[in-house]
C-alpha cells in the first residue's frame, strides 16, 4: 500500500497524530456500526422476500461513511447501488432506503431536503450527472460540492472518462471516490486494467489524485474532507481511490465461491474497518462491550421502526410503474398507463 494515506493500522493502532478528536471518532464509529447493522438486517429481509435484490457493502463501510461524513448539509451525494451506507449517513431515511430496495414507488424519489440522488444501477452513468450538478451549482452561485462514487470496474466506462475530463476542464466542484474493492462482480481488478493504481490516472486529467486506505475511516474522512475543501474553494475536482475489499457477495443473488477463493475473503476480514476503529477506541478507553451492546440495541430499534414505516407504505398500483418516468407522460407512458389500469 505504498503511497497510500493511512492513519490507523489494521489492528487499530494510530500510525500518526489523528486529525480528529474523540467525539468525531465516536461519531464515525456510530455511523459505521449503523451502516453495518443495516446491511446485516437488509440481507435477512431479502431472504424473507421483503426486499428485492440487494447489493451488500460489508467491508466497505469506512470508504462510504468516511466520505459521506466529509460533506456539509448543502453538498450532494451521488451514489451507485453499492452505497447505501453513504446515503444513510448523508441523511437518507432508513425507511426510504428500504423502500428503494423493495422497488416500491415510495422509494423512487427521495424526500425533499435530502441531498442524495437515487442509487444508480447502470455503471458510471452517475458520473456525468454528478459533474452536471456540480457545474450547475457553480453557474447558479450555489455553495454545493458533489461527491460521486464509482467502483473500480466503473472506471472502465466511457462515462467515467467524460466526467473526469469535463470536471477537470471546467474546475467543477466534484470529488470522485472510487471504491476499489478488488472485483467487478467476478472480474478481479488485475483483469480490468493494466495499472491497478487508479489514483494514478488523476495527473492525466490534470486533477488532484489521492490513494487512501479505504478500510481506515480516519484516513478516508480526512482525505475527502480536504478534497471537498479544495472543490469549495474553486480549486477543482479530486480523484480519490479508496482501496477496500468487498467481504460480501456482489449482491444477494451472487455466489462468490464460483469465482473467488474464499480463503482470500477470510484473510481480508483482518483489515475490516468496523473492528479496526473499535480497537482504536477501546485502546483509548473510549469504548467497551457495554457501550457496544447499548449502541446495537438502539440501532436495532431504529431499524425496526424503519421497517414498520416501510411496511406501512400504501400498496402500489400497477400504473405507478410508469407514473414517474417523465414530468409529463409521453404517448408511450400514457398508453402503458391505460393498459395497466385495465383500460
Ligand atoms: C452499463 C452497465 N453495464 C453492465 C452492468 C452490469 N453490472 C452490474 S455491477 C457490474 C460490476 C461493477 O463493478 P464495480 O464498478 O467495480 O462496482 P462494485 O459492484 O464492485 O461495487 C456490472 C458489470 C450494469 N449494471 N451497467
Amino acid at each position: 500500500m505504498e503511497g497510500t494515506v493511512r492513519y490507523v493500522s489494521e489492528d487499530g493502532r494510530p500510525l500518526a497524530e489523528l486529525p480528529f478528536g474523540e467525539a468525531e471518532l465516536l461519531r464515525g464509529y456510530r455511523a459505521m456500526r449503523r451502516a453495518r447493522l443495516f446491511d446485516e438486517r437488509a440481507v435477512t429481509l431479502q431472504r424473507q422476500g421483503r426486499l428485492g435484490v440487494y447489493p451488500l457493502f460489508r467491508g466497505q463501510e469506512a470508504a462510504q461513511v468516511g466520505a459521506a461524513l466529509a460533506l456539509g448539509p448543502s453538498d450532494w451525494l451521488v451514489p451507485t447501488y453499492r452505497d447505501t451506507a453513504a446515503a444513510i449517513t448523508h441523511g437518507l431515511p432508513l425507511a426510504t432506503a428500504l423502500l428503494y430496495w423493495r422497488a416500491h414507488p415510495a422509494g423512487w424519489s427521495f424526500p425533499e431536503g435530502v441531498r442524495v440522488l437515487p442509487f444508480y444501477v447502470p455503471i458510471a452513468t452517475q458520473l456525468p450527472h454528478a459533474v452536471g450538478v456540480a457545474h450547475a451549482g457553480r453557474l447558479r452561485g450555489e455553495p454545493w460540492v458533489v461527491l460521486a462514487f464509482v467502483g473500480d470496474g466503473g472506471t472502465s466506462e466511457g462515462d467515467a472518462h467524460e466526467a473526469l475530463n469535463f470536471a477537470s476542464v471546467f474546475s467543477a466542484p466534484v470529488v470522485f471516490v472510487v471504491q476499489n474493492n478488488g472485483w467487478a462482480i467476478s472480474v478481479p481488478t488485475e483483469r480490468q486494467m493494466r495499472n491497478t493504481r487508479i489514483a494514478d490516472r488523476a495527473p492525466g486529467y490534470g486533477i488532484a489524485g489521492v490513494r487512501v486506505d479505504g478500510n481506515d475511516l480516519v484516513a478516508v474522512w480526512d482525505v475527502v474532507r480536504q478534497a471537498v475543501d479544495r472543490a469549495r474553494a474553486g480549486e477543482g475536482p479530486t480523484l480519490v481511490e479508496a482501496v477496500t475489499y468487498r467481504l460480501a457477495p456482489h449482491t444477494t443473488s451472487d455466489d462468490p465461491s464460483r469465482y473467488r477463493d474464499e480463503a482470500e475473503a477470510g484473510e481480508r476480514e483482518r483489515a475490516e474497518p468496523v473492528a479496526r476503529l473499535r480497537a482504536l477506541l477501546e485502546a483509548r478507553g473510549a469504548w467497551s462491550e457495554e457501550r457496544e451492546e447499548a449502541l446495537v440495541e438502539e440501532l436495532r430499534a431504529e431499524f425496526d421502526a424503519a421497517v414498520a414505516e416501510a411496511d406501512a407504505a400504501p400498496e402500489p398500483t400497477p400504473e405507478s410503474i410508469v407514473e414517474q418516468v417523465y414530468a409529463e407522460p409521453g404517448p408511450d407512458q400514457r398508453r402503458a398507463w391505460e393498459a395497466l389500469r385495465g383500460g
